[in-house]
């Protein structure tokens, strides 16, 4: 896909997205508690199994540290502000759990719950709609180091956590997400061991996928319990998987590859079941099979929306890597029979992904005709590209490519789920950019800028981008068809 001029995207095709955006759909932008605030020793936060991966020597690319990030947690009033300026409808937030619990058992943190009730008063007080995470990968290190996910009892101590949440900030947060992106969690945490905790336990990391699902029905009965007013969901990374031919190997592993990326989350979720997977494969899923009916009860709990992420979609050869792609290239991946191959048809962005906005309403009609009637309506709560951009700049940047990668996905989104559109069926409620800023992006420390204000790491600078001009003039744009 040609990368164009920012200026460029002109004011006719934005006036024309604006045109196509029903009045009540929701434009934010989202962010994470670890990429951006920093202050990971302030006010009595303990140290997250990220805080400890982070340190070991080769686990982040280039050594680089998540202690300052964009030092949101000393900047919130200043991000907040350039939210209102950027005109969105909705933030999407993570509360950071070991500010709030620090040893993810016992005594909450006052003043960590103070600061995200003064976020969420700072938001509505500049009319932007909060949408609180409750966990976005940020596992209080003693629980990590009782096995995290990988024990049962994490999921209780999370409830615990989103309870304390809920009351604090219950009365004013428009929609909870329990978990963001339990499949990272379990892939590349537990699976492959290049997130925290770093463990490549590969399919034996599936109790992880049980745990976390347990620990979101446990939330949403303790939030529901405690009275929260805000709709309640959960979102997940969602990827159509394809198999590299038609070769019978390639088409049996991507079936069991988009069983580990998509369905052994959203089936016991929608339909409270995990999905059987193909004879030759069951023995891989094993420890899936033995999970007891209350527990999927507790898990299939009706949603208020499910929150969908979306990047790129995934294409699965058979026999060991090395991958095509850079998305496959953990190490852990040479252990397996099966390995990610390239779309060569699409461009790519910064990370190596292919940028593929049809992919997105191929992977909302998927969901409806996987889950049908039990597909709650959806929010894409993530979707957003990195592209190589200077450390410091002057001014307003030209992301052209960032301009055109959320203009034809949001453009996709609402387009296959219109009338007429592939997925018309589908009810989708809003849209939000990941991300606001630039920010610490996990392994590859802050190497993949992906931010709509560009982020200077030794100034902390903020600089919107033209993107962020794009996106306001979108809001603004909407607003006036109102
Ligand atoms: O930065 C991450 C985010 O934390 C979870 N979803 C994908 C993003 C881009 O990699």
């Amino acid at each position: 896909m040609a990368a164009q001029n920012a200026d460029a995207v002109n004011t006719a095709s934005v006036q024309d997205l604006a045109g196509r955006l029903r009045p009540n759909f929701t434009l934010g932008v989202a962010a994470a508690a670890f990429q951006i605030e920093g202050a990971l020793a302030a006010d009595g936060r303990g140290p997250s199994g990220w805080d400890a991966f982070a340190e070991k020597p080769g686990s982040i690319m280039n050594g680089h540290s998540p202690a300052v990030a964009c030092d949101h947690y000393n900047r919130a009033p200043e991000d907040v502000a350039l939210m209102k300026e950027l005109g969105i409808d909705s933030y999407r937030f993570s509360i950071s759990w070991p500010r709030i619990q620090p040893d993810g058992r016992g005594p909450f943190n006052t003043q960590g719950l103070d600061f995200y009730d003064r976020l969420v008063d700072q938001l509505l007080a500049a009319g932007i709609s909060p949408m609180a995470t409750l966990y976005h990968w940020d596992t209080p290190l003693p629980l990590e180091h009782s096995g995290g996910w990988m024990n049962r009892a994490t999921a209780e101590r999370f409830a615990a956590y989103a309870a304390a949440a809920g009351r604090r900030l219950g009365d004013r947060v428009a929609q909870w997400v329990t978990l963001n992106e339990p499949v990272s969690v379990t892939l590349n945490g537990y699976a492959l061991g290049v997130h925290a905790p770093g463990r490549d336990l590969l399919f034996d990391a599936l109790p992880s996928v049980h745990h976390q699902l347990l620990g979101h029905g446990l939330a949403v009965q303790a939030l529901r319990a405690g009275g929260v007013t805000g709709g309640i969901g959960l979102t997940n990374l969602h990827s159509p998987v394809r198999p590299a031919s038609r070769k019978l190997t390639d088409r049996l592993l991507a079936k069991v590859f988009d069983l580990v990326l998509n369905r052994v989350y959203a089936d016991p979720i929608l339909l409270g079941r995990y999905p059987k997977p193909p004879l030759a494969a069951r023995h891989w899923f094993k420890s899936l099979s033995k999970a007891s009916d209350d527990d999927l009860r507790l898990i299939s709990q009706p949603l208020d929306f499910y929150g969908v992420n979306y990047y790129y979609p995934v294409k699965v050869a058979a026999g060991k890597g090395p991958a095509d792609t850079p998305a496959g290239t953990a190490h852990a991946m040479m252990r397996v029979p099966f390995h990610l191959a390239a779309f060569p048809e699409y461009a790519t962005t910064g990370f190596g992904w292919p940028v593929a906005p049809d992919h997105l309403g191929i992977l909302l009609r998927e969901l409806k005709d996987r889950y049908g009637a039990a597909l709650p309506p959806l929010y894409i709560t993530e979707n957003g590209a990195s592209f190589p951009e200077p450390e410091h700049v002057t001014g307003p940047i030209a992301d052209s490519g960032r301009i055109e990668y959320l203009a034809h996905h949001l453009d996709e989104a609402v387009v296959s789920t219109a009338p007429g559109g592939i997925a018309h069926d589908v009810e989708l409620l809003g849209y939000y950019v990941w991300t606001l800023m630039d920010n610490f992006e996990w392994a590859a420390g802050y190497s993949q800028r992906f931010g709509l204000v560009h982020v200077d790491f030794e100034t902390l600078k903020r600089t919107p981008k033209k993107s962020f001009y794009w996106l306001q003039s979108l809001s603004r744009a909407r607003k006036a068809l109102a």
